[in-house]
């Protein structure tokens, strides 16, 4: 009751109302695909969390735009998300620590927390040359990887890099960049998208904390509640062409057909994303909705796949 307390004077204190705390549960179940009897649950593990499962977060071949994404959540905040739901033991761009210190902070949180720790990585693993591509405090990433990574109950991938290799591993990929489970051959439960949708992340972790294990997920690793449908399956310029009043309004077929962005190389069609729904920056927009079309950057390998992005599929 005293810690619910403190949470929602905490949220008032930013500005954040308890009915739009209760409204961004409402949208996490939703997303989750659970049904609304658990919006309850879900509001309860941010106000009231029971554990606070320990994290080692790895960064390696990427440009942090994944951290930035998840950082930039709007809820839960990064001061609840690192603090209070998780315990961000490590993570190197947020940490105050550095060199030696960070070094010693990795190894005693791998030791006090053996077999215990959720290993979230950001970015791709050079395999080619040992691994002479990527290192950190003289260890290559894939050292480093094949450590930290079979000590962890589970392994969350984020990003495109980390899941499939991502942009590090696209043509002529002199560094043999991978993806974590291609690299040392783990399983791990994968978060696409370049970057992915942070909403997806924390409706992972919530799940777990929720219903004690990770998302059921397709054959790529992806959870199926955020990557079951392709982008164009739930886009709306689809109605433009879908709909006789569109139609109407536009004159013809062919003009409401202009307002997709298919011609101009939408990936939407072969992309499974749940962008059209969660949307970016708290459902502020998406790359469609803004008049781009959509990369693919969800695909293993969107980048040698889709290129030249710009033309028609
Ligand atoms: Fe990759 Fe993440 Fe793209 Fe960047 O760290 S998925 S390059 S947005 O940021 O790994
Ligand atoms: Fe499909 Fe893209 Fe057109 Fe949307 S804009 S309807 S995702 S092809
Ligand atoms: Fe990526 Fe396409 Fe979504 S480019 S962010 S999957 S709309």
């Amino acid at each position: 009751m005293e810690q619910e307390k403190a949470f929602y004077q905490r949220l008032a204190e930013k500005g954040v109302s308890r009915r739009d705390f209760m409204k961004y549960c409402t949208f996490l179940t939703a997303t989750m695909g659970l049904s609304s009897s658990f919006v309850p649950k879900v509001a309860e593990v941010f106000a009231a969390p029971q554990q606070r499962p320990a994290v080692i977060w790895l960064h390696f071949g990427e440009c942090t735009g994944c951290s930035e994404s998840v950082l930039r959540s709007q809820y839960p905040y990064v001061d609840e998300l690192v603090l209070e739901i998780l315990s961000v033991e490590y993570h190197e761009t947020i940490m105050a620590a550095a060199g030696q210190q960070a070094e010693d902070q990795l190894h005693m949180a791998m030791k006090k927390y053996q077999g215990k720790y959720i290993c979230v990585v950001e970015g791709s693993i050079p395999t080619k040359f040992d691994g002479g591509y990527g290192k950190i405090a003289g260890r290559t990433f894939l050292e480093i990887a094949k450590e930290v990574v079979p000590n962890a109950l589970a392994t969350i991938a984020i990003g495109a890099c980390a899941c499939y290799g991502g942009v590090p591993a696209a043509k002529p990929n002199p560094g043999g960049y991978k993806g974590v489970s291609d690299a040392i051959g783990v399983q791990t439960v994968n978060i696409p998208g370049c970057p992915p949708n942070p909403v997806n992340f924390v409706g992972s972790v919530v799940n777990y904390l929720l219903l004690g294990k990770l998302p059921a997920v397709d054959d790529l690793g992806r959870p199926l509640f955020a990557y079951g449908k392709t982008i164009h399956d739930q886009c709306p310029r689809r109605a433009h062409f879908e709909n006789d009043e569109f139609v109407e309004e536009f004159g013809s077929e062919e003009a409401a057909m202009g307002y997709c962005l298919y011609k101009v190389g939408c990936r939407g069609p072969e992309t499974y994303n749940n962008c059209p729904i969660v949307k970016f920056n708290d459902g502020t927009s998406w790359p469609v909705e803004a008049g781009h079309p959509c990369l693919g950057c969800s695909e293993p390998n969107f980048w040698d796949r889709f290129t030249p992005f710009y033309e028609e599929l």
